[in-house]
């Protein structure tokens, strides 16, 4: 049994542990068929139903409209509060009880913990990459996620295998190498992949670019990159990452990219297009047009990064 299974069975106990003693309500779907009496829990699309027919009743602290409830007790402004919050997620009009936080405000700070980690263990939907047409290879890291957060080294070079099979698959040489990585957060490529990459596909045809066969990196670092330029030989790789989640801001992509990357560059010889996600960051779609601008800018200059930046500044 893996853990996750583990873990459903334990909460579907607990539910039904207190639905007996009459804690929680059961859920108001009567056309919902009940499962049979030796399944307690069968799988869902997302998750599972717990304890058969049965859900908690407290809101998701989480949901924007929980996180806009502001814990000061007599605003000098309250509209003028409101109107702070609502233009920034840093946690300000959270208020204090006595010297200390309000309870809703630690509950809060506890739950955004949960989402970042779950973002960093948790792997990027298999279903998602399917649907892209993204097949995966796997960097050095062997012993999964915990090995990737303590060996970065491991994570910036492609397996051999992952080299053969990226040799079979891809055509080598494309004017563009499209590959995207789980990073450090697999919320971030599955919030991201859907509306950017149809848009990088199109952008390199109608700019006349050819298209590498994209791929996803598992356990995937920045400096890979120079493995697949090396392995490929493309002009400009771009690499969409996952990355490091913020405090309850999980869905946060980068898109690093290097002209001819090989072994021996460094981040100096890339560029990078960060916080790319809807809402707040870098819309992705405006992110994937400016990414095939730059590429064409690489191109053109033969250089990416710093030598990139020399270049337009005419060496000053
Ligand atoms: C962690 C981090 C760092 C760490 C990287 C160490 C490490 N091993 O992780 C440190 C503190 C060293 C760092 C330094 C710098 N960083 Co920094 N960094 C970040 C941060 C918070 C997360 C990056 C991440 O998640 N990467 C994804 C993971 C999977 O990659 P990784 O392989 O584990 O780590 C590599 C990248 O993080 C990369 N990297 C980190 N920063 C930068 C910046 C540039 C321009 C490039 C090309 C690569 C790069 O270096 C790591 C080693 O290869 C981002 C914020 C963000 N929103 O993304 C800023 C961010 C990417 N950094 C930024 C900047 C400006 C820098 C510096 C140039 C600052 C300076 N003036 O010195 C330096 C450049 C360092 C370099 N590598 O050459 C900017 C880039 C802005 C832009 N669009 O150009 C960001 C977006 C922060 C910001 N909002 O201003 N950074």
């Amino acid at each position: 049994m893996s853990d996750a299974d583990h873990f459903d069975e334990l909460i579907d106990r607990v539910m039904r542990e207190l639905s007996a003693a009459g804690l929680i309500r059961p859920l108001e779907t009567p056309n919902r068929p009940t499962p049979p009496a030796n399944t307690a829990s069968a799988p869902t699309a997302r998750g599972r139903q717990t304890g058969g027919e049965l859900r908690l009743d407290l809101p998701d602290i989480t949901a924007a409209e929980q996180r806009a409830q502001g814990g000061v007790d007599r605003p000098v402004s309250a509209e003028g509060l409101q109107a702070l919050m609502s233009v920034t997620p840093a946690r300000i009009g959270a208020g204090h009880s006595g010297p200390r936080p309000r309870t809703r405000a630690l509950n809060l700070f506890a739950a955004d913990a949960a989402i970042t980690q779950d973002a960093l263990w948790r792997d990027v939907d298999p279903a998602l990459l399917e649907q892209m047409g993204l097949f995966s290879v796997q960097t050095r890291i062997t012993g999964g996620k915990e090995e990737y957060l303590l060996r970065p080294d491991l994570g910036r070079q492609l397996s051999d295998s992952a080299r053969e099979i990226l040799r079979q698959r891809c055509q080598p040489g494309a004017a563009l190498q499209v590959c995207v990585g789980d990073g450090l957060s697999a919320a971030a490529i599955e919030a991201n992949l859907g509306k950017i990459l149809p848009v990088l596909q199109s952008g390199a045809q109608s700019a006349g670019l050819s298209f590498g066969t994209p791929f996803f990196i598992q356990y995937c670092r920045v400096g890979v990159m120079n493995d697949i330029g090396e392995t490929l030989k493309p002009e400009v790789v771009m690499l969409l990452i996952g990355e490091r989640p913020g405090l309850g801001r999980a869905e946060s992509m980068s898109i690093y990219m290097g002209y001819r990357p090989q072994s021996g560059h460094s981040d100096a010889d890339r560029d990078v297009i960060c916080n790319i996600y809807d809402g707040g960051g870098t819309n992705p779609l405006e992110a994937g047009a400016y990414a095939l601008q730059l590429a064409q800018k690489m191109i053109k200059a033969g250089a990416s990064g710093v030598k990139l930046r020399l270049q337009e500044d005419g060496g000053r």
